[in-house]
């Protein structure tokens, strides 16, 4: 396997980094059986960055072996809570040492606005440090009342050898999303990066076995998605697969699931959610609001308020400061000062997002602002904000993963909680109203797994997130993602009763 090495000259970053380019797996950096690699390319230049082995079904056979190892010998039942507490909160300190370096990695390969990136190291330590390290040693059971002659309780067992499948929108924070769990329940993970952003979950491999976790707990596999995602799904030693992206894809692995081994499925998927705005929200709050639930991150957010329905008495305002904003955010180099946002991803996202934008065109409705790329070498494109639709256009309907927003005028409550429902989609919605009962009853009335008041965008380790309907089932974040890796073990014991 090679090394990379990367010296960061940028305005907001001067370092240096280097990563191993092996798949990683029973502690080690190797090559792939295939011998074969995956182009990593710098989505502000389209140029090369460095090439990655490629993980293919043999690789992920291999790694489930030593996983397996791993799991009977020294992790799942035979390390303690308080040892896989100590070692997430090793992982943590190594983070945190290294953050800056890593969000750098994180914006060298995705693109991501390197201050944006740097504000969730928070979030990434705090997950480590107090939430999940903090659960490992009390993953408890229940005892259960039964009978005098009967003592009953319950064992949350660790599942064994999950696999996890990740996107490339925030691959760092998602491979913290998906591992702290599943390691604080004492499972054994191969962890399947984006083909498009592998380079973090790589750096991040480095640290996990500095930090000590014993060889084949964790292992990294960058492949491309029908190669070594579909070998996930359908590895028949794998008991839980749990994933990240399209709802295409998800149901590919549900099939690829109850095909092999009905192995348990989590699915995080696409959003299209709604951002309403009612005609007594503060509208400044809104605004930001609305502008961040959207543009945060090129709206490649799966949560992205893409529908945004403002009441008619403020629409005409809305629109006005909400286009200023729009139009005041500055495009660039993510390394640059005063960069609000770098490019997309890659070119196949690029081409996806304009062709979005052109159906929108063809199918009439009025580009209010942009509708255009921004000049340069990467996959730049300006933020577009879309008026007069009507709800059957692609635009309104499918999720474009873009800085491409619609704006809909309301007037009736009853139909705007319609019209916010009307998606096969169901993972978050946002409410904006200073009275607490129409905001509360707009809450409850949406088909969400997380509804913003008066707030938009917040992620916390505590709290869970996921989707109703399409949007997938399961939870990250919070006590429920540990739901996702136990087993449940009903013990039943018959007692002699003293006379
Ligand atoms: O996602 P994919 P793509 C949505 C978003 C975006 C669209 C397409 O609308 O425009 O999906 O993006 C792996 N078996 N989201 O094509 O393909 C793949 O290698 C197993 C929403 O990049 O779903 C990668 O690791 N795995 C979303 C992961 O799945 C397979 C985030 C995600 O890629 C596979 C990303 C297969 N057959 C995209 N095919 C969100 N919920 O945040 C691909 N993969």
């Amino acid at each position: 396997p090679q090394v990379f090495s990367y010296k960061f000259t940028g305005e907001l970053w001067q370092g240096e980094t280097e990563l191993n380019t092996g798949l990683f797996i029973d502690g080690k950096f190797i090559d792939g059986c295939h011998g074969t690699t995956i182009d990593v390319l710098n989505p502000t230049t389209g140029k090369l960055i460095t090439k990655v082995a490629e993980g293919t079904a043999q690789d992920v056979d291999v790694a489930v072996k030593a996983a397996q190892k791993a799991f009977d010998t020294t992790w799942g039942l035979n390390a303690s809570g308080a040892a896989r507490a100590a070692l997430l909160r090793k992982l943590a300190d190594l983070m945190d040492f290294h953050k800056e370096e890593l969000a750098a990695i994180e914006a060298l390969d995705n693109g991501k606005w390197t201050v944006g990136i740097a504000a969730l190291k928070n979030t990434i330590a705090l997950i480590y440090k107090q939430y999940y390290s903090g659960w490992a040693d009390k993953i408890t059971g229940q005892t259960l009342e039964t009978n005098e002659s009967k003592l009953t309780y319950t064992r949350h067992e660790p599942i064994g050898v999950v696999g996890q499948i990740i996107p490339w929108n925030f691959p760092l924070l998602l491979m913290t999303w998906k591992i702290a769990p599943a390691l604080a329940t004492g499972n054994c993970i191969i962890l399947k990066p984006s083909e498009f952003t592998p380079l973090t979950a790589l750096r991040m491999a480095a640290l996990i076995k500095e930090a000590g976790f014993p060889d084949g707990v964790v292992n990294v596999i960058p492949g491309y998605g029908e190669v070594a995602g579909a070998a996930i799904a359908a590895h028949l030693d794998i008991e839980k697969v749990a994933f990240t992206g399209s709802t295409l894809v998800g149901r590919k692995i549900m099939q690829a699931a109850s095909q092999s081994n009905i192995k348990g499925v989590a699915l995080e998927l696409g959003g299209k959610s709604p951002n309403i705005i009612f005609d007594d929200a503060d509208l400044d709050q809104a605004v930001a609001a609305a502008a961040l639930g959207i543009f945060w991150n090129n709206g490649q957010v799966c949560a992205a308020g893409s529908r945004i329905f403002v009441q008619a008495g403020v629409y005409d305002e809305f629109l006005k400061r909400f286009t200023a904003r729009a139009k005041s955010m500055v495009i660039g180099d993510p390394f640059a000062k005063g960069v609000d946002e770098g490019p997309l991803v890659s070119k196949p996202h690029f081409d996806r997002v304009m062709g979005y934008i052109k159906s929108g065109i063809e199918q009439g409705a009025t580009v209010h602002y942009s509708g255009e790329e921004h000049s340069g070498d990467g996959y730049f494109i300006k933020p577009t904000i879309f008026t007069d639709t009507t709800p059957d256009m692609r635009i309104v309907q499918e999720e474009i993963f873009g800085p491409v927003v619609v704006v809909i005028k309301f007037t009736d409550e009853d139909d705007v909680i319609r019209q916010a429902n009307n998606t096969i989609y169901g993972l978050a919605a946002l409410v904006f109203s200073q009275n607490t009962n129409r905001a509360l009853d707009t809450a409850h009335r949406l088909k969400a797994g997380t509804v913003w008041v008066n707030c938009a965008g917040q992620l916390h380790a505590n709290v869970p997130f996921g989707g109703f309907k399409q949007s997938g089932f399961g939870r990250d974040l919070g006590e429920y993602a540990l739901h996702n890796y136990t087993n449940i073990k009903a013990v039943q014991v018959g007692l002699q009763r003293r006379k």
